[in-house]
């Protein structure tokens, strides 16, 4: 690092010290900013398209008996499993892995928009069929993306949103995940807890992030996973370390000894499973392996794109951030933020308020007293509220508001002017 760059990094470091929560709005030194909006990265929840679908596969006929169709409900579970731990290398690790370390995306506007699709073809299974992606930037202060994937072919939606609340401690910046995940897969539905996160490597400029705290996937089968995050490692010495236990409900789970199996190893890495609640050792049967390649979102040519969508609305800031033109960063950025500005001001003038294109807010305390979603955390005795993702009934943080962002699949049918 050269020591312009130096003192740069230190005045950032001084600024996330004293910052008032939304690390977005920071302004951070050219060599730290990413050039992709946060509304890109929904994309990673399905960079392995055949591992999304693949729970859709495992049915059984309606001829069966109880104790099968429920086997069959456990393997599905490990399925999805299997494809959430699949997702992590790159919603945590891709900027690191292509960019050096990690880095600051770029805080999307209002309304933003980010549209792909993976074909069954790219993925090299065509019974994976077409899967969309679907992201918008649904809040600006604080920024909230809520996003879809859909695959019609094999009856499979997830669906969710995320925000995020962070402060620093002595050398790390902690960061909280708000919102959820519902993955739909015909009858059946999985919640998907976000695991808290911390970024290290700040004091040598060198950022990572590290997953800590505890995932769940509840099944609306009954069964239920829970992961738990170290960067201590439960194979000694390994960073980005995780522990699953599968278990058949939410009671059974208070005790490890009544795991159905349990799946530990690196999320990054390599991961291995083992029947009931010990700890898998590296001679048991490989779970997942991380290195097995992404299939990469395809997106439209930013000529032909809406100036709504990222990648055409942040070109010549992205453009500025590749040349680390500060200026030119911060004159391209001045001007998509006045317009911002501007619209708001417009909309407060005409009294007609922004709307959400592809997503509506559901208050779970005037709206449907029985859904998916409510359902789900009665089964894992989550809070319905709007409290850090994971957060369990009754617990400190389960409080406030219940609003949450669900896909509205009509007006996406509707939309004439954005195509995938
Ligand atoms: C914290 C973070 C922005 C939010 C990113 C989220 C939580 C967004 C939702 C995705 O599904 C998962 C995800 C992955 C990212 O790892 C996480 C980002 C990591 C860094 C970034 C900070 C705002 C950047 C701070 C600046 C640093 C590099 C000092």
């Amino acid at each position: 690092m050269s020591v312009a760059q130096s003192s740069s990094w230190t005045s950032f470091l001084k600024s996330i010290a004293l910052f008032n929560g939304d690390l977005l709005s920071l302004t951070a030194p050219p060599f730290i900013l990413s050039p992709t909006s946060l509304c890109e990265y929904s994309q990673y929840w399905a960079e392995h398209p055949e591992l999304l679908v693949s729970p859709a596969s495992l049915n059984i006929s309606d001829e069966a008996s109880n104790s099968e169709k429920s086997a069959m409900a456990e393997k599905r579970l490990i399925a999805v499993l299997k494809w959430f731990i699949s997702t992590l290398r790159s919603q945590y690790c891709s900027r690191s892995e292509s960019m050096g370390t990690e880095k600051k995306p770029l805080n999307p506007f209002l309304g933003e928009v980010f549209v792909g699709k993976w074909t069954g073809a790219a993925t090299g299974d065509e019974n994976a069929g077409e899967t969309v992606l679907v992201s918008e930037q649904v809040s600006h202060h604080p920024p909230v993306t809520a996003y879809a994937v859909l695959n019609d072919k094999n009856g499979v939606k997830l669906q969710g949103y995320n925000g995020i609340k962070s402060w620093i401690s002595a050398t790390s910046i902690n960061v909280q995940q708000f919102g959820h995940a519902i993955l739909e897969v015909g009858p059946e539905s999985f919640l998907i807890t976000l695991p808290p996160l911390h970024i290290e490597g700040l004091i040598t400029a060198s950022p990572f992030v590290e997953l800590e705290g505890t995932s769940y996937i509840q099944s609306s089968s009954g069964y239920i996973a829970k992961l738990d995050f170290s960067g201590r490692g439960y194979f000694s010495g390994k960073k980005n370390t995780f522990k699953a236990r599968v278990f058949p409900d939410l009671l059974s789970s208070q005790n490890k000894e009544s795991a159905i199996c349990t799946i530990a190893g690196q999320w990054l890495g390599k991961s291995y499973i083992t029947k009931g609640g010990s700890t898998p050792k590296k001679t048991d049967i490989l779970f997942y392996d991380a290195h097995s390649p992404a299939t990469h979102l395809k997106v439209k040519p930013i000529e032909e794109q809406h100036q709504l969508e990222s990648r055409k609305a942040w070109a010549k800031v992205a453009d500025a951030i590749a040349k680390s033109d500060y200026d030119l960063i911060h004159k391209e950025k001045s001007l998509i933020e006045n317009s911002q500005r501007e619209m708001r001001k417009k909309e407060e003038e005409s009294g007609i308020p922004w709307k959400a294109r592809w997503f509506d807010e559901v208050d779970y305390e005037q709206g449907p007293d029985h859904d998916a979603f409510l359902n789900l955390c009665n089964l894992a005795l989550l809070s319905i509220k709007n409290a850090p993702s994971g957060t369990a009934k009754k617990a400190k943080h389960d409080t406030g508001s219940a609003k949450h962002w669900r896909f509205n699949r009509e007006k996406w049918d509707g939309e004439s002017e954005i195509k995938v």
